[in-house]
């Protein structure tokens, strides 16, 4: 029986709660992740990817809940010692989260891509659900201030979001391609839907969204595409995204999130406790669900998924 398929934009730790959802209301074999690596950077020799990591420790279940990336019951021998020679330490990477570092690294100075690295090491660490990085090609994030450009992880760990920022772009978008396995299950004919995570819509979901034809194939797309709202009651659960919004100029709060996707999206999800901002998006011409999306327990992660994936259904049984 074809049970059909659900293709998600995810970035950083809101975008692995809700993907973690759905792999505990779908079979694996239904989810597919597609992932932002703007977020990515090359630091001390080697090849960095923090979302993509966050996504396959947490479908994994490795995950280090209380930071959000990383692994769980990490060790740090090697931070120390860095420390000790007096190394570049702002940027912690565990012994155990090193090993992912060093050989994505080596494979891709073998020449592999990060589609076929990345499908490995999910695989031997113990998922099989599709995880699918947004791009092979090279895409950074650098933010803007009035003191100049500021490479992403530079700006988010090392300067832990402090500067005002007034500019986002992203390096290297112009030439990147979509990665055509994202291409190819968007153009699926098992596709159910397409969820949008509660990442941060300026950092983690617009890199994916600013890649050439990513738009192009969600206009084509015969499914409903809906989005979670990541910020509840004018605040982000973690992470920068409201401070960015204010310096960005724009109002923290569900219904400015709905208008950066409202071109794109079908539906749009937002908290009980958001309520008050119904008719603003519907006026939009965009369907609301009304729901907790506030993600603590491994139940509250798979009852959101469970209600996007119902709202996805109905919204397609009244032909949106
Ligand atoms: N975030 C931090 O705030 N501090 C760190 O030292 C840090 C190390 C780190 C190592 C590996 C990894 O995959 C992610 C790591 N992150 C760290 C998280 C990451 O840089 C950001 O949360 C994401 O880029 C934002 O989505």
């Amino acid at each position: 029986m074809d049970v059909g398929s659900y293709v998600a934009f995810a970035g950083g730790v809101g975008g692995a709660k809700m993907v973690q959802g759905m792999s505990g209301v779908l079979r694996d074999e239904q989810l597919k992740v597609v992932v932002n690596t703007a977020d990515d950077f090359e630091h001390l020799g080697l090849y960095i990817c923090p979302d993509l990591d966050t996504i396959m420790y947490t479908l994994c279940n490795l995950h280090n809940v209380k930071t959000g990336w990383g692994l769980d019951n990490e060790t740090w021998n090697f931070m120390q010692s860095l420390s000790n020679l007096g190394g570049t330490t702002w940027f912690s990477l565990g012994d155990h989260d090193l090993a992912t570092h060093v050989e994505r690294t080596n494979r891709l100075n073998l020449g592999d891509t990060l589609t076929e690295i990345t499908a490995d090491l999910a695989s031997k660490l113990g998922t099989s659900i599709c995880i699918i990085p947004m791009s092979n090609d090279p895409v950074r994030t650098v933010v803007h201030t009035k003191d100049g450009p500021i490479a992403f992880q530079d700006y988010f760990v090392r300067l832990a979001c402090e500067p005002v920022i007034n500019r986002i772009c992203f390096e290297g978008i112009e030439k990147a391609l979509f990665n055509p396995l994202a291409t190819n299950e968007l153009n699926s004919n098992s596709l159910k839907a397409v969820i949008i995570c509660p990442s941060n819509p300026y950092v983690s979901i617009n890199p994916i969204l600013s890649l050439k034809s990513v738009r192009e194939t969600l206009s084509r797309v015969k499914v409903p595409i809906i989005a979670v709202s990541p910020i509840i009651k004018g605040r982000a659960i973690k992470g920068p995204a409201a401070k960015m919004m204010n310096e960005l100029g724009y109002e923290p709060s569900s219904s400015v999130v709905a208008k950066e996707y409202c071109d794109i999206i079908d539906g749009f999800v937002i908290d009980n406790t958001d309520i008050d901002v119904v008719d603003c998006i519907q006026e939009m011409g965009i369907s609301v669900l009304v729901t907790n999306t506030i993600m603590n327990s491994i139940e509250d992660k798979k009852q959101l998924a469970q209600d996007v994936i119902e709202f996805a259904g109905d919204m397609m049984i009244k032909g949106v």
